[in-house]
């Protein structure tokens, strides 16, 4: 096992990693910006290197100075989390060539499966549902036109290099298609440096369910269960849960076995989740794979009793994977609501500054992931995630109840945060009878 690792994030997800290191006696080197000096995983770490100031781009995203923080220290891997550097293949590369190991997949998995089409398409060699489409790039809008004519109205067009909602154009009729050809090329252009665009039909009101993967180096692969994510806006999950309301055992297979099929055909390892989009009639889709640790990864943990971070040092270090298929147990049922520093009251807009006062629910099946603590100040450069709320149950209808009584609980005073509308969401009768899919809070809210 390695003896010190480097933790190239920040908040809540820094501390979730620096907690596994404690646990299996592996020394943590925190990298901060200047605005993070009073951060807790700078107190938590065994060591802190600042790497600059406050913009992204000048600390967290500073390849050179987060090797040169590793080199100072001599750490022997790097833990991306998730966000900044996580799903970056050049600096997965980086770490490698300078002796590093990177704590999630191999370079050239990170680069394929950041490419949607080419993902797609090593998903079809590996019988794996995709939406039907092309899975080329388009050579320009007359093919497109013509894919469209095949598959069916409504289609969406995608940035091959997009993915997480970004670059995407529905397209409902004919006329429409050369003009949103045109601007949908350009934008993927200038936000990605590739044109490049597919298409594929477009699924009405789709859930939005994915599924954990663990792989180690030796081409052993497990799932551990799906999460539920169709509560969200603007591609932004706001609330999880496992399992999900409307997957049965049958079904839990059936993805689970092609999540497998997924990870095994792109020669994946370490922690992954495989992303699926479920349609109205119970038919499942492969959409993307997600590189890295997820910030909902809790809700697998608690119901499966397996330490995702732990599991992804061990994987990293080169040991063998120490859960089989078989001895997966998932039990009870849990729910995340992201607690953000933002006004829901004001179109979700940020809301950072001090925290002037601070309870923290607690009790029987809760955990709270975060980093804030009284006095604390809330920078405005980064995510604006200040908790991860988890409450578990021994099924659905309790982890509810239990998350109902856990907000009523909390106080952050100070900022705006989302709980009120958590509370809102939590006592939708709609959402409590598990009739939900991802359009859900644009028609309920
Ligand atoms: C889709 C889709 C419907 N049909 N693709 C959005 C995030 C990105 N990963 C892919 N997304 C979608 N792709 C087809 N062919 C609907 C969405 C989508 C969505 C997906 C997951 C979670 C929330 C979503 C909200 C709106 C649209």
């Amino acid at each position: 096992m390695f003896k010190k690792i480097l933790i190239a994030n920040r908040g809540e997800i820094a501390l979730r990693i620096i907690r596994a290191c404690k646990e299996l006696g592996i020394l943590s080197v925190a990298v901060y910006s200047e605005k993070d000096a009073e951060s807790l995983h700078v107190k938590f770490a065994d060591e802190a290197v600042c790497i600059g100031a406050a913009s992204p781009m000048e600390s967290y995203l500073n390849i050179p100075r987060v090797i040169s923080a590793a080199e100072i220290t001599n750490a022997e891997a790097i833990h991306p989390g998730y966000g900044f550097l996580a799903e970056n293949a050049g600096f997965a590369e980086i770490c490698e060539s300078c002796g590093i190991k990177f704590i999630g997949p191999p370079a050239e998995v990170i680069r394929k499966m950041g490419d949607k089409s080419f993902a797609k398409e090593t998903m079809v060699k590996s019988n794996v549902p995709v939406i039907p489409g092309n899975n080329k790039i388009l050579e320009n809008h007359s093919e497109a036109e013509k894919l469209a004519d095949e598959i069916g109205y409504p289609v969406i067009l995608k940035a091959t290099a997009g993915g997480g909602g970004r670059g995407m154009k529905i397209i409902r009729d004919k006329s429409e298609i050369k003009k949103k050809f045109d601007i949908a090329r350009s934008e993927a252009e200038a936000a990605f440096g590739n044109p490049g665009l597919y298409i594929e039909k477009y699924i009405e009101n789709p859930r939005h369910i994915e599924v954990q993967i663990l792989g180690d180096t030796y081409g052993n692969v497990i799932h551990i269960g799906e999460r539920e994510c169709s509560i969200q806006r603007r591609y932004q999950k706001l609330i999880e849960e496992t399992p999900s309301p409307i997957i049965d055992s049958k079904l839990r297979k059936e993805i689970g076995d092609a999540a497998v099929r997924a990870a095994k055909g792109a020669s994946y390892c370490n922690a992954g989740t495989v992303e699926f989009l479920l349609d109205e009639n119970r038919n499942f889709y492969f959409m993307e794979v997600n590189t890295r640790i997820q910030v909902e990864h809790p809700i697998t943990e608690v119901v499966s009793g397996i330490d995702l971070i732990k599991q992804q040092l061990k994987i990293a270090a080169g040991e063998k994977l120490n859960l089989q298929q078989k001895n997966i147990q998932l039990r009870g049922h849990a729910i995340e609501c992201r607690i953000n520093a933002e006004d829901p009251e004001n179109g979700f807009m940020p809301s950072p500054g001090k925290i002037k006062g601070l309870h923290l629910p607690g009790g029987f099946g809760v955990r709270i992931d975060t980093h804030i603590y009284s006095q604390y100040e809330i920078p405005p450069y980064y995510d604006s995630l200040v908790a991860k709320v988890i409450t578990f149950g021994i099924d659905r209808a309790e982890s509810i109840e239990r998350m109902r009584r856990v907000l009523d609980e909390m106080v952050i005073e100070g900022i705006k945060t989302t709980v009120p509308f958590h509370k809102k969401v939590i006592s939708n009768s709609n959402f409590k009878k598990g009739l939900y899919n991802t359009s859900f809070l644009e028609k309920e809210f």
